[in-house]
């Protein structure tokens, strides 16, 4: 194994280091801060958007301790706490192809019963859409309930084959994204972009996921020649790989 500081470990957030969309434990946080990083560099890579990421990462002065913190997928790339570079979907696809994705997926969602509908549907960030037919702003039973029901009906699948069939003449890509919701984004703005700022820099990238299988999120860069991928099922599990990996407790 190369020298311990040559190493990168990448972690994806929802379902590798948090409870989907919950805030990482003290532990967890203790054990990378103190722990790991004296043996490797750490980053985090995630679908989500900065404000999202701090969230559950529990505040900035723990977020910016990561020596890279890759927000919706890298394409919004911070290096020790400073914004290294942002991407613009808008200015990639142009308003007219946008409009027509957002209103086709409101015309869909508009046609499908779920045990519930809430608030904020579409969701508009720097570097991708996120379409949610729940609704962001359900609670946490609600998107509890709704895994279970897009687990028995296909919903969010079924979703994304309209999406793709609408739009196979753009160059925009539909995937599952978290738990409740669909990610939106141009060709190759996948997590894979990350790996373009820190691919010369060390001689091993490991990349620990939970949705690394065809159309979860993490698909990609786990598969990914640059990269040593780990498939999780938990934080606890992310923790005994980091532990095994390195040769630390
Ligand atoms: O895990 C990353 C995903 O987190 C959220 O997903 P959901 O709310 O569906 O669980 C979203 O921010 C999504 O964009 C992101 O990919």
């Amino acid at each position: 194994m190369a020298s311990k500081k040559s190493i990168l470990l990448l972690f994806d957030v929802d379902g590798t280091l948090t409870k989907p969309r919950q805030v990482i434990s003290a532990e967890l946080l203790n054990f990378l801060l103190n722990t790991v990083k004296p043996a490797a560099s750490i980053g985090l890579v995630s679908g989500s958007d900065y404000p999202k990421l701090v969230e559950q990462l529990n505040g900035e002065e723990n977020t910016n301790q990561f020596d890279y913190v890759f927000c919706e997928n890298g394409v919004v790339f911070y290096k020790n706490s400073e914004l290294m570079k942002s991407e613009s979907i808008l200015s990639f696809a142009g308003e007219s192809t946008l409009q027509s994705v957002i209103n086709f997926a409101l015309g869909y969602m508009s046609k499908i019963q779920l045990p519930a509908k809430r608030g904020n549907f579409v969701e508009f960030r720097s570097s991708m859409i996120n379409i949610c037919p729940i609704g962001r702003s359900c609670c946490q039973a609600e998107r509890d309930e709704f895994v279970k029901f897009d687990a028995q009906n296909g919903t969010r699948k079924k979703f994304v084959e309209a999406l793709q069939k609408e739009f196979s003449d753009t160059k925009l890509c539909f995937a599952l994204g978290g738990q409740i919701s669909i990610d939106v984004y141009p060709e190759g703005w996948d997590k894979t972009y990350c790996l373009q700022y820190v691919d010369n820099d060390f001689s091993e990238i490991h990349f620990f996921g939970d949705k690394t299988m065809q159309g979860g999120n993490d698909y990609e860069i786990y598969n990914d020649s640059r990269t040593i991928g780990h498939k999780v099922t938990s934080p606890e599990d992310t923790k005994r790989q980091v532990q095994e990996l390195l040769n630390i407790e």
